[in-house]
């Protein structure tokens, strides 16, 4: 086994003497993994010293820089979730800036998200009118899919707190659709489609998988509290068009992750707590866990003959994949492949060839053929585990893996903080017995206690091999410290020579979790909008105030630097909806719009529209103001808002 080893970490300026009071032998289970969060809190002579810059280039490592002069454009965009800040994120890359917050589940008042009426109808309201949810805790982001690599127009993203899915356009770059899935808690894991299971020609996405964690009762109504035959968990399909649930089914276990095969025949979660158990040592009781495979042509054959039920007053068809209820593989609708115990992550090879889990709590990385999942369904394999072809020792708590689309996969190592490169043929071959073949090719140490890593276009048929981000959990030492609460590190690696090339630390905000790294070609955004998309846009013949009993309506329009009326006056305890149309065509010149003691702060971008209803609930003189800097006389753009007693 060839590792990086410590000389040559400090010929590349890396920290590396945490490793000596780590071990290379940590135990595995849960003493690992107090061990390994013990070592964060290493302050011994590591921890005063200064954190190290870029790598020089090593001996075969890629030619890669973080350096993107003035002027010139990052060539990757990198979208990220942010954990339970509950926004997506826009990084350019390679050079880690910051392009884009995005707010989906969370309430953000720069752009008016959950201010403005059109934010809100996608958020939810409840009955008397609030937000359903001003919280959220966002995964996974993954983007749409046509002819096996990204096709620029979706991105999907998941809120496990509320069990949301949302979609993102990629051509504005925000949120359109928020979907409430019926019947679970911790939903985690997502993948979109990337190909009909059916129909061939539709070599698009049209789906998206949903895993989902947490055991609860079905209906989750008061009752069934103490039955736990009651109790499950359900993997969800949603139309990636309408974002309408299509159809659920019942596992045994509680999926993480979510992948979906390059020919749209299966989708797959790997699982945990196949047990069932509802305690730490319940849920880790058994030997091994399991990836569980979908047919999705025949879970969606069964509900169309009708082949399910409903829970509650939810009306989604819900049937029932678990394996003993599935006992002959040619009509099962889930096969559960045995993988090592408590697994996290399972990533799909860009040659569409396999499906890659991890241990968590076994230092082994498990190689799953597909062509062979495909052969059990048909009756023509005698055993799930024997799709299993390659289970090489890559390190210690090893959980997601990233392919560089030249046969090599990188596991992020959680108590080794480590990334580790290795070979899959070679791990393939080994474990057929060949003992001479050299699986593991490399390891970097990482800064520190990784979760997921992912590489350029790496989840695509056009795996580039560039770049691979780790995305570590713990930053300690790394930046300047800004109190107890440290901002993450984002290490980037440079994948695209022989040797691992650290490029850089890119800081972010708690807390993200995975991302995707997108050419920037596939990214086609639209920069000024169609004034005539948007059905309430206000023009000059319908602009000003009309007014029906106390429902006041402002038709109001924007272009810098002033609204089209320097006066709005409306009568306390008045309904009042303004809604604003930015009439200027310059790209990037968007206005705001924000009125003192009413909370009301939102913008409005080049040629949009944007409303707000609010109670005219106390009088005065507001001076209504543009917020979003846009022009010389940026100061003037204001209008008074007059409530009169
Ligand atoms: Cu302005």
């Amino acid at each position: 086994m060839s590792s990086r080893d410590d000389k040559q970490n400090a010929e590349e300026g890396i920290l590396t003497g945490r490793r000596g009071f780590l071990g290379k032998s940590a135990a595995l289970g849960l003493a690992g993994v107090s061990m390994g969060l013990v070592a964060c809190k290493d302050n011994g002579a590591n921890a005063a010293k200064p954190a190290a810059g870029a790598a020089p280039a090593a001996k075969g490592g890629g030619a890669h820089s973080i350096e993107v002069p003035p002027g010139q454009l990052d060539e990757y965009y990198s979208f990220i979730s942010a954990g339970h800040a509950g926004e997506a994120r826009i990084i350019g890359m390679p050079s880690g800036r910051t392009l884009k917050r995005i707010p989906v589940f969370n309430t953000d008042c720069m752009v008016g998200w959950g201010i403005t009426n059109e934010s809100r109808a996608i958020l939810g309201t409840k009955a008397d009118g609030s937000l359903k949810y001003t919280t959220g805790d966002t995964h996974h982001v993954h983007g749409s899919y046509k002819d096996g690599t990204y096709d620029g127009r979706w991105l999907f993203i998941n809120d496990k707190l509320h069990g949301r899915l949302a979609r993102i356009r990629m051509d504005i770059m925000e949120c359109d659709k928020i979907t409430d899935i019926p019947n679970i808690q911790g939903f985690h894991g997502l993948f979109p489609d990337k190909r009909d299971p059916v129909d061939e020609k539709i070599n698009y996405t049209t789906r998206v998988f949903c895993g989902a964690e947490f055991h609860i009762p079905f209906g989750n109504d008061g009752k069934d509290v103490n039955d736990p035959t009651k109790w499950g968990t359900l993997f969800t399909c949603v139309n990636a068009e309408t974002m309408e649930v299509k159809w659920q089914c019942r596992v045994d276990g509680n999926m993480d992750l979510v992948a979906t095969t390059y020919d749209g025949k299966f989708a797959a979660s790997n699982q945990y707590n196949t047990e069932n158990g509802y305690d730490l040592a319940g849920m880790m009781s058994a030997e091994r866990d399991a990836c569980a495979f979908f047919h999705i042509e025949r879970i969606e054959k069964a509900v169309k003959e009708g082949k399910f039920t409903t829970i509650g007053t939810s009306k989604v068809p819900v049937v029932d994949g678990r394996a003993a209820s599935n006992p002959d593989p040619k009509s099962a609708l889930v096969c559960y492949v045995p993988v090592a115990k408590n697994p996290h992550g399972v990533n799909a090879s860009p040659d569409g060839k396999y499906f890659v889990c991890s241990g968590k709590l076994s230092p082994t990385a498990t190689v799953i053929q597909l062509d062979l999942v495909a052969k059990w369904f048909n009756g023509e394999l005698k055993e799930p585990r024997d799709a299993v072809v390659a289970e090489p020792e890559v390190g210690l708590g090893p959980l997601h893996t990233a392919f560089d689309g030249r046969g090599n996969a990188y596991t992020s190592l959680f108590l080794d903080s480590q990334c580790v490169k290795w070979n899959v043929d070679a791990a393939i071959a080994q474990y057929k017995g060949d003992k001479n073949v050299k699986v593991v090719l490399e390891k970097m140490d990482v800064h520190y206690q990784p979760g997921h890593i992912y590489s350029s276009m790496g989840e695509t048929k056009e795996a580039d091999g560039k770049l691979l981000n780790s995305g570590n959990k713990f930053s300690k030492d790394r930046f300047l410290p800004v109190g107890p609460l440290h901002v993450e590190t984002e290490q980037l690696i440079d994948i695209s020579g022989d040797k691992l090339r650290l490029l850089a630390d890119h800081t972010a905000y708690s807390e993200p979790h995975d991302g995707i790294i997108v050419r920037r070609d596939i990214v086609k955004t639209v920069q000024v909008q169609n004034m005539d998309d948007f059905p309430n846009a206000v023009k000059p013949e319908t602009a000003g105030i009309t007014r029906q009993g106390n429902k006041v309506h402002v038709r109001l329009m924007s272009q810098a630097p002033s609204y089209s009326m320097p006066e709005i006056k409306v009568k306390k305890g008045d309904e009042v909806t303004i809604t604003l149309t930015n009439h200027d065509k310059v790209e990037d010149l968007t206005h705001g719009c924000a009125i003192p003691t009413y909370n009301i702060n939102f913008i409005v971008n080049p040629q949009a529209t944007k409303s707000v209803t609010f109670k005219a609930d106390h009088a005065g003189v507001f001076w209504m103001y543009c917020t979003h800097f846009c022009h010389a006389l940026h100061l003037e753009m204001r209008s008074r808002f007059i409530v009169e007693a």
